[in-house]
């Protein structure tokens, strides 16, 4: 069935634990993660962006994702992630996503709100979830401490915020950033930033760039031809961390695709003979199924659904 994301993270952050928001652009994503969260009872965010839109359509992704909710013997949510606009975002509102997030993470704060108000009052009146951004994704770990407050989420900033916008969740910047590169040093985030936003703000916190980029998958897929060389994600530990202070919403994207690409090449590479691509998309799905049910135990949101 589908529901809002609200539905599904606030009991998260009172028994503090994390629903999953797996990035889809095709069919076998879509099967890899709703299999994964049956197997584990698990509830689940399938998240979608802009670019997954422009590649796949919105009516074909939502229609899939709305077929997938209605087999599924467990609670979902289809959320727009990283929506930058408001046009994106009523679009998606119109073709039945029961979660936004608005992205106006790269405008200045005042106009930040407006348009987070904006968008919190269309959905709230279709019973549809919002989520917005405080701060920026990027690499900060050679910033200076200047550099680094412009970056990331500012605690006092974060109340007003929500305050002033009512909206249902918040994604916060402590360090994380997208993709297989997140860190040239050690993995490091800012958990005294996150423990003051936890303290000031009640509703469930996101962590956006969260894949942990694991080595088994970047083995495999250089073993099999691919150039990854200081690919580097978040510690399990720091994910485990981070959602005992107050984060109950975790993106990824980036392992899934990893692990896609990794067993697209092994297939290709061990069975050059074959092009049947369900033979080829097939396995590839399957252990993209297993890292979104790891995701769920470490996530703690196994057996919760
Ligand atoms: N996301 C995924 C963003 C994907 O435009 P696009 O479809 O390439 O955007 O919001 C994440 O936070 C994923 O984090 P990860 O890279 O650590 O998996
Ligand atoms: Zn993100």
């Amino acid at each position: 069935m589908l529901v809002a994301n609200k539905d599904l993270l606030i009991p998260a952050r009172k028994k503090a634990y994390a629903v999953g928001a797996f990035n889809i652009n095709n069919l076998e994503a879509l099967l890899a993660v709703v299999e994964a969260a049956t197997e584990e009872k698990s509830p689940v965010i399938v998240a979608v962006t802009p670019s997954a839109i422009k590649y796949a359509g919105l009516v074909y992704l939502a229609n899939i994702v709305k077929t997938a909710a209605e087999m599924a013997l467990v609670p979902m949510s289809l959320h727009l992630d990283h929506g930058e606009n408001f046009e994106v975002v009523s679009k998606c509102i119109e073709a039945g996503f029961t979660s936004v997030m608005i992205d106006g993470s790269f405008l200045r704060f005042e106009e930040n709100v407006a348009l987070t108000k904006r968008v919190v009052n269309l959905a709230h009146s279709k019973g549809v979830s919002v989520e917005a951004e405080l701060g920026r994704l990027a690499g900060v770990e050679e910033s200076t401490v200047e550099e680094k407050e412009a970056v990331l989420t500012d605690p006092n900033n974060a109340k007003d915020f929500v305050e002033q916008t009512g909206v249902d969740a918040l994604a916060v910047a402590i360090g994380t950033s997208h993709g297989a590169y997140k860190f040239k040093a050690e993995p490091k985030l800012d958990f005294e930033r996150l423990r003051l936003i936890k303290e000031k703000l009640s509703i469930p916190l996101v962590l956006h760039g969260a894949s942990s980029v694991p080595y088994w998958i970047i083995e495999k897929a250089s073993k099999y031809g691919a150039e990854l060389t200081g690919a580097k994600g978040i510690l399990e530990e720091h994910i485990k961390k981070a959602i005992s202070l107050g984060i109950a919403k975790i993106n990824i994207d980036t392992d899934l695709r990893l692990a896609f690409t990794a067993t697209v090449r092994e297939v290709l590479t061990n069975s050059p003979k074959e092009f049947d691509p369900r033979k080829i998309l097939g396995p590839a799905k399957e252990v993209m199924k297993e890292v979104v049910k790891g995701k769920m135990r470490l996530f703690g949101s196994s057996g919760k659904a």
